[in-house]
């Protein structure tokens, strides 16, 4: 090799170390140590070196991972060490009986005295594959499949950018077979899903199906656009190093190497600590940035899983302890529509009860007219229907039935089915409205309700069921009515004693004190939100100041768009609805001034902020109106535009979801020391 090129040789070799280095920074350890345009500027640097030295492309080179050209069909691929399946646990007693499988068996060998340590780690819905990799270097990659063979899928897996192309240390194993699942975390999949639907595609069921889907990929060059990740968690063959003596050893090494283990994994002692642990990722579920199925227990040190060994389809020392499952199957037996505070139409499923995420479900929404239309949901369909978490549960999709005999399909009602007013669809939205307002009794129910809900007067006590009554009685008919209700008229409502009455006619007097942001929030204008209703009580600071001549330049207020405003100045043109906002303030609806004086300019300006677990120095509402002050917008759920989360005491599934997302999380402590100096 000449001068030239072995200098050119070291260049290249640099470049990719560097590049290899930032990718396990990002990838693995999602901490990113320079800015994207300047690792794109060492990739260009690299693809153009390369370019003008094709004979110096090395395999396990970061411009590689898609350069293989499309496969004909996959090829089998023996695994050194099969890859085993894994028992199930259903039910608690499924996983103590397995303990004690374990625990009686090492006793009788004499290899136990104490409870048996387990790793717990989430189970990832994914697809389970094999890497291979030959002095450090990703050679070949395979699905599960038999579990004696699998395909090969290594031109997919390449594409995985959280797969590293060869193994971090400067003496890689000789050999390295590693298994892992390969997923579609949670925010890639609905991004997917979106863009599949805009481009008239079919969109993926579930995370599962569309990591295994992008697996089984012909062309690697569509892999590579599937927003796809990695998490390992065990070994199969090895050589060239001392295998670790227990499981977590084994995790510990592996990310040693520059491969993605599950951040959630942990040790656990003792069956009861198994089952804290599973109650606990049960709860997080909902927050996880990637889907998971259950937890998996294993027996931490490796002499015990040997003892145990494996009969021939799974291990004995490991188990999936199952969450109860989100999906069921069961039949539509009618279809309705509900009409919400705005009129809006939602189509939804009466089903045949079932039990599913946990709860008997027997409606289901269809969410809005279009949805109906494209998942073609009739009377008398088998229907899968989801429900995760705390999320309404929603019907899925049907399920192909052999009989050519289905129910109508289900047309746009053209009147709403409370009032009979027209019901309209306006281009560009998803929702079709009754056009009937507050002469509707549901919408006119529902603004009542929101109208009384914690966040707008928080009216204890007058929850829905008591504003249907209210309304169908004729007792009230707006919000304003609320005012005028005495402890007699309550009283001779069912279910409702003289005690019960006295208290909400209690409460209803006391949301008479209020805010400037809570009072605009519950007069329910459309788009009109807590966090906007705030941004205009702080600017405008009086309601006479809104309603007059300034209320007309309401885009001058930050985060309100034209749309907006128009719905506010709509709203209060409307001569019935300034005859209710002046009754409300007549009835002794009243705020003072300095609860919505102009914030100052502070570093949280213009930050959006999230409040979690219980607050010990002041009151939620303080703590909002504290940072309302500093400028900051207060939301209610994390999201990637969250700046900041302050956490209280007992901090839920927020804190958790802000960690994911890398936002900054302070204490409440740290969070008065900072900015209220
Ligand atoms: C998943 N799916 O997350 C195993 N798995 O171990 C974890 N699967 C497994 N371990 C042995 N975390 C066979 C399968």
């Amino acid at each position: 090799m000449t001068e030239g090129l072995n200098h050119i040789k070291k260049e290249l070799e640099i470049l990719r170390n560097s590049i290899l280095e930032h990718d396990y920074a990002y990838y693995v350890l999602a901490d990113p140590t320079i800015p994207d345009a300047e690792y794109d500027r060492l990739l260009q640097k690299l693809k153009k070196l390369e370019g003008e030295n094709p004979q110096l492309v090395t395999e396990d080179s970061p411009t590689q991972r898609v350069g293989i050209s499309p496969v004909e069909e996959f090829a089998e691929i023996n695994h050194l060490v099969p890859m085993l399946s894994l028992d199930n646990a259903f039910h608690e007693q499924d996983l103590i009986n397995f303990d004690t499988r374990i625990t009686e068996r090492l006793q009788k060998l004499g290899k136990v005295k104490e409870n048996i340590e387990y790793v717990a780690e989430p189970k990832l819905d994914g697809a389970a594959v094999s890497l291979r990799y030959i002095d450090g270097s990703l050679a070949l990659a395979a699905t599960r499949g038999n579990g004696n063979s699998g395909e090969d899928i290594t031109h997919n897996v390449r594409t995985i950018a959280s797969v590293p192309l060869r193994l971090r240390g400067e003496n890689p194993p000789k050999l390295l077979e590693v298994r892992g699942e390969v997923f579609m975390p949670k925010d890639g999949f609905i991004r997917y899903n979106k863009l599949a639907l805009l481009n008239g595609e079919k969109p993926f069921m579930n995370p599962r199906n569309a990591a295994a889907g992008s697996l089984r990929q012909l062309d690697p060059s569509v892999t590579a656009n599937r927003p796809l990740e990695i998490f390992f968690y065990g070994m199969g063959q090895f050589d060239g190093f001392e295998r670790p003596d227990t499981h977590s050893g084994v995790l510990e090494l592996l990310y040693s190497f520059g491969l993605k283990i599950c951040p959630d994994w942990q040790i656990v002692v003792s069956v009861s600590d198994c089952l804290k642990y599973y109650n606990f990722m049960e709860k997080k579920r909902e927050s996880l940035p990637y889907e998971i199925d259950g937890i998996v227990f294993k027996t931490n040190s490796i002499l015990k899983q040997e003892l145990m060994g494996s009969s021939s389809r799974a291990p004995r020392w490991a188990i999936a302890h199952k969450f109860p499952a989100q999906e069921e199957l069961t039949i539509v037996e009618s279809i309705d529509f509900q009409v919400g505070r705005t009129g809006a139409l939602t189509p939804v499923a009466r089903l045949k009860p079932v039990f599913v995420g946990g709860a008997n479900v027997s409606n289901a929404t269809l969410h809005n007219i279009d949805e109906l239309v494209r998942k073609d949901v009739r009377i008398g369909d088998t229907v899968i229907i989801r429900r995760a978490g705390d999320v309404i549960p929603e019907v899925v999709k049907i399920v192909k039935q052999s009989s050519t005999k289905r129910g109508k399909k289900i047309d746009l009602p053209k009147r709403c089915p409370i009032c009979k007013s027209e019901v309209v669809r306006i281009e560009g939205e998803a929702a079709a409205r009754c056009v009937g307002g507050l002469i509707c009794d549901a919408q006119r129910k529902e603004s009542i309700y929101h109208f009384s809900s914690r966040n707008a007067l928080d009216i204890e006590g007058l929850g829905i069921k008591l504003i249907q009554q209210l309304v169908d009685n004729k007792l009230v008919n707006n919000p304003a009515d609320i005012y005028q209700l005495t402890v007699e008229q309550l009283s001779k409502l069912e279910r409702m004693g003289k005690k019960s009455a006295e208290n909400i006619v209690k409460n209803i007097e006391k949301s008479k004190a209020t805010s400037f942001g809570r009072f605009l929030y519950a007069l329910g204008i459309r788009e009109v939100g807590e966090v906007t209703a705030q941004s205009i009580a702080a600017h405008y600071e009086t309601l006479e100041n809104l309603m007059g001549e300034e209320g007309k330049d309401l885009c001058e207020v930050p985060d309100i768009g034209p749309i907006v405003a128009k719905n506010i100045q709509d709203f209060f043109a409307n001569p019935r609805n300034q005859k209710m906002v002046y009754k409300l303030l007549d009835a002794g609806i009243h705020w003072s001034k300095s609860r919505s004086i102009k914030p100052k300019r502070t570093e949280l300006t213009g930050k959006t902020v999230v409040l979690t677990g219980s607050l010990s120095s002041m009151t939620r509402d303080e703590a909002k109106q504290n940072l309302h002050q500093m400028g900051a917008k207060v939301t209610n759920n994390v999201s990637k535009s969250s700046d900041l989360v302050i956490v209280g005491d007992n901090p839920g599934s927020k804190a958790e979801k802000a960690k994911n997302l890398g936002i900054k999380i302070i204490s409440e402590s740290a969070w008065l020391d900072l900015f209220n100096k």
